[in-house]
C-alpha cells in the first residue's frame, strides 16, 4: 500500500512485513558483534533510545557531537556489513518511493524500550539531503510526529507499525521529526520493545 504522507515522503504500509522475522534476525546478528548502546548528546544527556549501525559508517554522539564514524566507539573496529537481505528490501523500497539510484551504506539501528521517546529533530548530518532515507518499523506500534523546517511549525501523526516502510526524500527530507513515547505492550517478535532501522547515504 503506497501512500504519500507529505511531499517526498512516501508510506509502504507492511512492506516488508513478510521479511520482518528475517530482518530482525539479522539486526540480532549485528548486536553480537556491535551491541545497543545509550550514547551521549553533546549536551551531557543519554539516550532513552538504545542504538548501534551496521554499514561503513555509524552514526554516533558524545560530548564532541552528532557525526557519522568508520569505526565503532564501543569495539574500536568496524561496524557489521549491512546484510544483502537488508539492503536490497532497502533498495526496493527507495525505488518504489522514487528513488531508483539509492545506495545505502549506513543502516542505524533504534530500539525502544517501554517510554523511550525520540524528540523531534532534522536529520543533517548526512551532508547530502539528494539522497533519501528509507525506515523501517518493527515490534510494538509508535507515534510518529511530522513538523516542518521549524520546530515550531503544527505537526502531523501517524503510527508505525511492524513491517512498515517510509522513504523520506525531496523536501520531506529536512523535515522535523520524532517519535512519541512508546507506550506498554508486547510484540511476539520483539517482547517488549520497538525497533527501527534507517537506511542513509553518506559519502
Ligand atoms: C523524516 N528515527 O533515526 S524513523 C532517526 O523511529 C529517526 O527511530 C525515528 O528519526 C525512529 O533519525 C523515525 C522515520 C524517519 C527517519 C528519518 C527521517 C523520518 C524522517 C528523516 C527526515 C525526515
Ligand atoms: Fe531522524
Amino acid at each position: 500500500v503506497r501512500e504519500e504522507f507529505a511531499p517526498g515522503a512516501v508510506i509502504l504500509r507492511h512492506f516488508v512485513l513478510p521479511q520482518a522475522k528475517a530482518i530482525l534476525a539479522e539486526v540480532a546478528i549485528v548486536v553480537e558483534y556491535s551491541p545497543f548502546r545509550h550514547m551521549t548528546t553533546p549536551g551531557g544527556y543519554a539516550m532513552s533510545v538504545a542504538m548501534t549501525n551496521c554499514g561503513d559508517y555509524g552514526w554516533v554522539t558524545d560530548h564532541q557531537g552528532y557525526r557519522y564514524s568508520a569505526e565503532d566507539p564501543l569495539t574500536g573496529k568496524s561496524w557489521p556489513p549491512i546484510a544483502p537481505l537488508l539492503y536490497q528490501l532497502a533498495v526496493e523500497a527507495a525505488v518504489q518511493g522514487g528513488f531508483p539510484d539509492f545506495q545505502p551504506n549506513v543502516c542505524l539501528i533504534n530500539r525502544y524500550a517501554i517510554g523511550a521517546k525520540m524528540s523531534l529533530h532534522q536529520d543533517k548530518d548526512e551532508k547530502n539531503f539528494d539522497y533519501p532515507i528509507v525506515s523501517m518499523s518493527f515490534g510494538l506500534p509508535a507515534i510518529f510526529q511530522f513538523g516542518g523546517f521549524s520546530r515550531s511549525d503544527s505537526v502531523q501523526r501517524c503510527l508505525l507499525t511492524q513491517g512498515d516502510v517510509v522513504v523520506w526524500g525531496g523536501s520531506s527530507r529536512l523535515a522535523y521529526h520524532g517519535i512519541l513515547p512508546v507506550k506498554a505492550g508486547y510484540h511476539s517478535d520483539t517482547g517488549d520493545c520497538r525497533i527501527n532501522l534507517t537506511f542513509r547515504k553518506v559519502n
